[in-house]
């Protein structure tokens, strides 16, 4: 039986589901409940730590109630989508695991996001509430609330709550939940944001059941127990740092989550010192920070024993750097929102730790690697990635054109990376097919950046590349036609973007103006040829 799913959402087919439940995969616990077994288990052991800020599992599962009840009180209702805009704070944690009782959903927004970004995942989701701090880096997030009037019945806000209710006001009778019927573990329990896909970026919806299961056997291969504190140092709402293994993952096994307000070393070094911290996840350009700057940074990080990084590629003069310099191992994470993750292990020769992107996590992750045309290549040949399994959803929220062009019908995930398999099954990345720009793991959406360079009047046509940046793996290029307006600065086309509200991630690092853009055979603009032009100047 494959229960009751969110409108919008696409579920596996039946006879699937059966089997990846029988195999236990999919345990049929909700993330609601897997808190109420960890409290039962880890009781007083500290959950969560924000600061001064010391969270038992009891104390995490007691607020999670109060908090859920506040939120049914409020109007707040099973399969509701709320957008979550916080960054690491505890408040994320016990809303995450309220939403999760009262089978509402989570938008997983990321706190680098504006008005552009915000207003269509509102307009995507059908969100009804919107869930914020008062200001976060100098930004005031209840401004950005007010400009969204389908969220307006329900901002929330942590800190000042301006015109809004306050996020600590929200309480209720837990008592109240005692007569809500089961969440269904089968149902959508986050919405993750997809940062490789054509156009606006889409919805994932990732189900309790299989979302446990990628925290918990993401917690497996990474060897953690009781013992282990996990520095959250990536924004929380992405998928690595929420559950590969993340938040959730040293939740599962009591172990401790440690929030930290940015992940760079002059930061995240004291906390590593002060907590213990023995895991953490960056992306390569902050382990490169970290590396360099534990050359000349005092403090004890004796306690780290694994550093994870993913998110962009990265090199193997990296990944070899990282023992020596931190004193732990280097894990390789080549994971997506839409599910598959690969990882290298413990006991993987020093080789393919270095230069390998890691292997499936789970003994059910389908991969092909495949030609244009869509044949399996030859062994060890570059191809593009495709997948299906246990924590691989089979289409995006509410996308069901895009969904018959991404997934194959039976059912198998276009990833848009290429890569080659190793005979031991580890994945090589060496590019890729979708139109995104990989900004040291902060995902450019390509033709959503050129729509909002198009709307300014000195761009006549534009195209939005990713060039070799020595940081950053990639930086974004703005390629551009201009207008009879004649051609805009740098400077004034990002403070259009900034303008229109757009994440600052994603505003271009260079500016190139062109006559007219090369074109391939059948007449689009030749990406590849601009790409080609382009580097190394
Ligand atoms: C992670 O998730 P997303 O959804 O932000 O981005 C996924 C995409 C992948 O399709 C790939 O293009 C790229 O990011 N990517 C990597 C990579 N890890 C991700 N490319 C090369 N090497 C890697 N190690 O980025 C993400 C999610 C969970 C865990 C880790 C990363």
């Amino acid at each position: 039986m494959n229960g009751a799913l969110l409108d919008g959402a696409v579920g596996w087919p039946p006879e699937v589901a059966e089997r990846y439940r029988a195999i236990g995969y999919w345990r049929g616990v909700a993330l609601g409940g897997l808190l109420t077994e960890w409290a039962e288990r880890f009781g007083d052991a500290v959950a969560v730590v924000d600061g001064a800020r010391r969270i038992s599992y009891r104390e995490l599962d007691r607020s999670a109630d109060v908090l859920a009840a506040g939120l049914l009180a409020r109007g707040i209702r099973r399969g509701d989508r709320v957008i979550v805009q916080l960054p690491n704070v505890a408040e994320f944690v016990v809303l995450l695991f309220a939403l999760a009782r009262v089978g509402a959903v989570p938008v997983m927004a990321l706190p680098a996001h504006r008005r552009t970004e915000i207003a269509h995942l509102a307009e995507l989701s059908g969100a009804v509430g919107y869930v914020i701090p008062d200001t976060h880096q100098g930004f005031d997030h209840r401004e950005l609330a007010g400009e969204i009037p389908s969220v307006a019945g329900h901002v929330l806000v942590v800190g000042d709550p301006g015109r809004f209710a306050a996020f600590d006001t929200v309480a209720g009778d837990p008592a109240v939940l005692a007569g809500l019927p089961p969440v269904d573990p089968g149902d959508v329990a986050v919405l993750l944001i997809s940062g490789g896909t054509t156009g606006r970026p889409k919805l994932i919806t990732r189900t309790h059941d299989d979302y446990a299961y990628n925290a918990r056997a993401s917690a497996e291969v990474c060897g953690l127990t009781a013992a282990d504190r996990y520095l959250v140092s990536l924004p929380v709402a992405h998928n690595f740092p929420l559950a590969c293994p993340g938040l959730l993952g040293v939740l599962g096994v009591g172990g401790t989550a440690v929030l930290s307000p940015a992940p760079s070393p002059d930061v995240a070094f004291e906390l590593v010192e002060r907590e213990r911290i023995t895991v953490t996840a960056l992306v390569p350009p902050m382990a490169r920070l970290w590396v360099d700057a534990a050359a000349w940074s005092a403090g004890d990080r004796s306690s780290l024993r694994l550093l994870q990084v993913g998110g962009a590629k990265m090199d193997a003069d990296l990944a070899r750097a990282i023992p020596g310099a931190l004193g732990c191992r280097a894990q390789q994470v080549f994971g997506m929102a839409e599910g598959l993750l690969n990882y290298t292990r413990d006991d993987d020769p020093a080789e393919l730790v270095e230069t390998t992107q890691g292997r499936p996590l789970s003994p059910d992750d389908e991969i092909r690697v495949v030609d244009e045309d869509g044949h399996d290549v030859a062994p060890g040949t570059v191809g593009e990635l495709l997948t299906r399994g246990p924590y691989t959803p089979r289409g995006y929220y509410r996308a069901e054109q895009y969904n018959a062009t991404v997934f194959t019908p039976d059912g198998f995930f276009r990833t848009g990376d290429l890569v080659r398999a190793l005979p031991s099954g580890h994945l090589v990345v060496e590019g890729r097919v979708k139109d995104v720009v990989n900004r040291g793991g902060e995902k450019v959406p390509a033709t959503e950046l050129e729509d909002l360079l198009l709307a300014h009047p000195a761009v006549a046509q534009a195209a939005v590349i990713g060039l070799p940046d020595e940081l950053l793996g990639e930086q974004v290029c703005a390629v551009i036609v201009a207008s009879e307006q004649g051609p805009p600065k740098l400077k004034v086309l990002k403070a259009h973007l900034v303008a229109l509200g757009v994440a600052r991630f994603k505003l271009p690092d260079r500016l190139v103006v062109l006559d007219e853009f090369p074109l391939t055979a059948v007449g689009k603009i030749s990406k590849r040829e601009l790409v080609e032009r382009l580097s190394g100047d």
